[in-house]
């Protein structure tokens, strides 16, 4: 089948990437993959807008139907390839994934969009203080993430990688980015740490051009 995913890199659509890259290792399936430059406003194309009319990233079009949003795309992939174990395959534990990546996906992730463009959220004269609740509140997110890994599981939903782990791998950058010093949170950089050192999150990190550490 065909599978073509647009992405940035360092972006929420690491996480279907990753998912990608654990389906051509459990099946060989190939999958292209399109860089959109978010930074040069590619995303906002005449062309790109017919992939994605909201204008984000990632899109993945599977067999000439094009998806949006994280969950669903990760969701189909694993519907798709059961042996890629995406998800868990018990439901209750594929469950508590999904309610992990969902809070991720609405509520983390939202929260940092409010620290990286908070013209987006406030008048010129509420900028700065818009960004600095923003990034307040998702310390605080990241402080229940070190708080979930500090109890010992190998993975954030407990002894198996799902998606949500590599979203909480793209928060840590992310943190970085926004200047937070990642250490503030030793299990969660440690776990981040083991996270990376995985084959398919190692290639398409490497493939993304993307490091753990950033910031200073
Ligand atoms: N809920 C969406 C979030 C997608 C999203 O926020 N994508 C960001 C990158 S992380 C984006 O494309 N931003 C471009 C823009 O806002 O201009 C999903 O799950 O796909």
């Amino acid at each position: 089948m065909n599978l073509h995913l647009y992405f940035c890199p360092g972006t929420c659509s690491f996480v279907p990437h990753v998912s990608l890259e654990l389906v051509k290792e459990a099946y060989g399936q190939n999958f292209e993959a399109s860089l959109i430059n978010l930074g040069k406003g590619e995303q906002l194309t005449p062309e790109y807008k017919l992939i994605n009319a909201q204008g984000q990233v990632p899109v993945l079009v599977a067999d000439g139907s094009s998806l949006t949003q994280v969950i669903a795309i990760v969701n189909y992939l694993h519907e798709q390839f059961p042996n890629a174990k995406i998800f868990p395959s018990d439901p209750i534990q594929k469950a508590h994934a999904i309610s992990m990546l969902a809070w991720m996906n609405n509520t983390v992730h939202t929260t940092f969009t409010r620290v990286f463009r908070p013209e987006r959220f406030s008048d010129a004269g509420s900028k700065d203080a818009v960004k600095m609740v923003a990034l307040e509140t998702f310390k605080s997110y990241l402080a229940e993430i070190e708080d979930i890994l500090s109890k010992g599981q190998a993975f954030i939903c407990g002894d198996q990688l799902t998606p949500a782990d590599i979203y909480a791998l793209t928060f840590i950058r992310w943190a970085g980015l926004a200047k937070i010093d990642q250490q503030t949170y030793p299990n969660y950089y440690k776990y981040a740490e083991r996270l990376a050192e995985i084959p398919s999150v190692k290639n398409i990190m490497a493939k993304e051009g993307i490091f753990l550490k950033t910031g200073r």
